[in-house]
């Protein structure tokens, strides 16, 4: 059973998630109208993911005698500045978010619930992963600078679902 303090942390943690989808899904959305198809799937995909995620925790506070609420969510911005924007904001919410896991795991410990301190590791591993990747992209996205032929090898390569 998850107490009531834990409980509301991770429906918090629902709703940043959720609206981590929304972001990501807007993003694709910009990135599709731009012509940039390789980096809109990549985009899709990890919308997908973030629902994923909130989906994981809805799950696991239903399991637990709480009970997993819907979030309202806000309608996030429709423009991007350019894409080296995007995967600057992607790196910096994926910062906050691992943050955010880490206030639940420490949450976990002062409460002593092991089990969803067990259970939050898997975030814990996911945000590092996160964190990588979002750091990769803007690495390649130096590199690449203002030559088109890079952007469009990086779009090509983003197209595949192995790649990222
Ligand atoms: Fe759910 O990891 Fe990104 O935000």
């Amino acid at each position: 059973m998850v107490s009531k303090k834990v409980e509301n942390a991770l429906n918090a943690q629902v709703a940043k998630e959720a609206m981590s989808s929304q972001v990501y899904l807007a993003m694709a959305s910009w990135a599709e109208v731009q012509g940039l198809e390789g980096i809109a799937a990549f985009l899709y995909r990890h919308s997908d993911e973030e629902r994923m995620h909130a989906l994981k925790l809805m799950r696991y506070i239903n399991e637990r005698g709480g009970h997993a609420v819907v979030p309202a969510l806000g309608k996030p911005p429709k423009e991007m500045k350019g894409i080296m924007d995007v995967f600057k904001s992607i790196l910096q919410q994926e910062v906050e978010v691992s943050g955010e896991i880490n206030d639940i795991v420490d949450l976990c410990l002062k409460e002593k619930d092991y089990t969803t301190h067990n259970f939050m590791q898997w975030y814990v591993a996911e945000q590092i992963e996160e964190e990588r990747l979002a750091r990769t992209m803007l690495d390649k996205l130096n590199l690449i600078g203002n030559d088109k032929g890079g952007l469009y090898l990086f779009d090509r390569d983003l197209n595949n679902p192995g790649s990222a």
